[in-house]
């Protein structure tokens, strides 16, 4: 029996004991408003310092690709930083790219020993992805990965806003946590 999930939950991503929390990141890696903003301002300066050993290293991330650092300050051991498409109408590739945040942050996640981790909704903020058409690519991603592994425990989805949790909670994939 599988023993693996996926969990919905609305909040603050940055509140979270999990081993990795996913940051929705630019390819500078230096930070920004949402979520980004939020994540580097709880986690401390940590974070950007291994962010600008990364960038020395390999200079950025491209849209699709996730890097890791520490999680500073935070409660998470751990932050993934992946950069979400922009989206530009939906005939550009948005679809895979997303599809190709989520899979290669469990792929990082794994590689990392992780065992729980938590995204937030990549790209629909300032990136402007259809929150619907966001939810369906999360869910579909993270169902297939987690079904072919069994080093990933929980995956929980974290959502800021009402609209993004609605779209999700949609899905039979996705349980509410009772209690
Ligand atoms: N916890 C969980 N979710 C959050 C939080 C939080 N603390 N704060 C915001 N969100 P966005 P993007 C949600 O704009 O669209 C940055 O400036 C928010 O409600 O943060 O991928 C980067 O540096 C939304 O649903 O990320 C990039 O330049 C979701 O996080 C750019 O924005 C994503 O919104 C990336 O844009």
């Amino acid at each position: 029996m599988k023993q693996n999930w996926i969990e919905l939950i609305k909040g603050d991503i940055t509140q979270l004991d999990v081993d990795v929390i996913v940051n929705a990141a630019n390819s500078s890696l230096m930070g920004g408003g949402g979520v980004d903003g939020a994540i580097h301002r709880v986690g401390g300066p940590a974070i950007l310092d291994e962010c600008r050993k990364i960038v020395a290293r390999q200079g950025g991330c491209k849209t699709g690709k996730a890097v890791i650092t520490t999680g500073g300050n935070l409660p998470a051991r751990f932050v993934i930083h992946t950069v979400g498409p922009v989206w530009n109408g939906g005939n550009n590739q948005e679809a895979e790219k997303l599809a190709d945040c989520y899979r290669n942050s469990l792929i990082l996640a794994v590689e990392n020993k992780c065992k729980t981790i938590a995204f937030p909704n990549i790209s629909t903020g300032v990136y402007g992805f259809p929150k619907d058409k966001a939810a369906e690519i999360a869910v579909k991603t993270v169902s297939e990965f987690i079904s072919e592994t069994d080093e990933i425990r929980k995956v929980t989805f974290v959502c800021f806003d009402q609209e993004n949790f609605l779209y999700l909670s949609n899905f039979p994939e996705v349980k509410r946590p009772t209690g």
